[in-house]
């Protein structure tokens, strides 16, 4: 198992300078940096050669993950041709930076604008033949796709394991797989260890975190649970922790993040809760706290 870390639990946007952030995860003992899709292709040449130095540097593997703005809805056939335009340019740049894992509401967008009506039904059916053309897409380039469960307020399209697993059947591609987050099935599954199991072989990436977006360690999540959950399923992949505690930018308002969650955090405190956090994650999913 890889141990990693959302870049934006330091910050406001959903893009910044990663390469701190590469150092930073790599000092704290990480394995992975999961930085924003948005910037990426847009990258010049020196901008991916210097990303992908520091990562080489410090033996970190980036992964990608990414909320799609409602002009990358691949479900939605009117602006389909240009999203994958989009799409294309980012694996392109992923594959440059020897990043192979994407996730998110890669079906669909993100945050959904409920102020209108919703039909789940035809936007399935969409979205399954979107993700498809996507993959293919995503395959040229070595990409995996992970379509990430999101509870009901968020997204309509896949909120349970279950969900998730009849979507990447019917898609049927090699390289889409199901992606679940313990913020999110603490809202939707009645039990998280069954919706787990549920995803079984078909889980391609794992996101943690706290009810309340903390980093792991810090609610009543169940850890334990999680950990027999993945081993039973021989989950040996990636585990990426995506806490947000600090309010403001577009990140605190997306995310809506309307009081400082765990006080006013300096980036001395940020770093130090990631850091045990991470020994935590690995005593509890991984059943040891050295890195492997
Ligand atoms: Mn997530």
């Amino acid at each position: 198992m890889k141990h990693g870390i959302y870049y934006a639990y330091w910050e406001k946007e959903w893009s910044a300078d990663y390469v701190k952030y590469v150092d930073k995860a790599a000092r704290l003992g990480y394995d992975i940096l999961e930085i924003g899709g948005a910037p990426l292709p847009d990258y010049t040449q020196e901008d991916i050669r210097r990303l992908k130095a520091a990562a080489d540097a410090n033996g970190l593997e980036l992964t990608v993950g990414y909320g799609p703005v409602a002009a990358h809805n691949v479900g939605n056939k009117e602006i389909r041709s240009s999203a994958m335009e989009w799409y294309k340019k980012l694996f392109s740049v992923m594959e440059k930076l020897g990043s192979r894992a994407i996730g998110g509401a890669l079906y669909s967008y993100w945050p959904v604008d409920y102020s209108r009506p919703i039909d789940k039904a035809e936007d399935w059916k969409n979205a399954v033949e979107g993700t498809r053309l996507l993959a293919k897409e995503a395959a040229e380039y070595g990409v995996d796709l992970n379509m990430e469960c999101l509870n009901r307020f968020e997204n309509y399209l896949l909120n349970t394991a279950a969900e998730g697993v009849s979507f990447v059947k019917e898609v049927d591609c090699p390289n889409v797989w199901v992606m679940l987050d313990t913020f999110h099935m603490n809202i939707e599954e009645t039990s998280i260890g069954a919706a787990i199991r549920t995803a079984g072989d078909l889980l391609g990436h794992f996101h943690t975190g706290e009810c309340n977006r903390m980093v792991p360690g810090k609610g009543r999540t169940p850890w334990r649970e999680i950990g027999e959950a993945l081993a039973e399923i021989g989950y040996d992949k990636r585990v990426v922790m995506e806490p947000f505690v600090n309010m403001g930018g577009q990140v605190g308002q997306d995310i809506k993040i309307w009081r400082p969650i765990c006080g006013d955090m300096t980036e001395e405190m940020l770093d130090r809760d990631a850091r045990e956090s991470l020994i935590f994650q690995r005593y509890m999913l991984d059943g040891t706290t050295e890195k492997k």
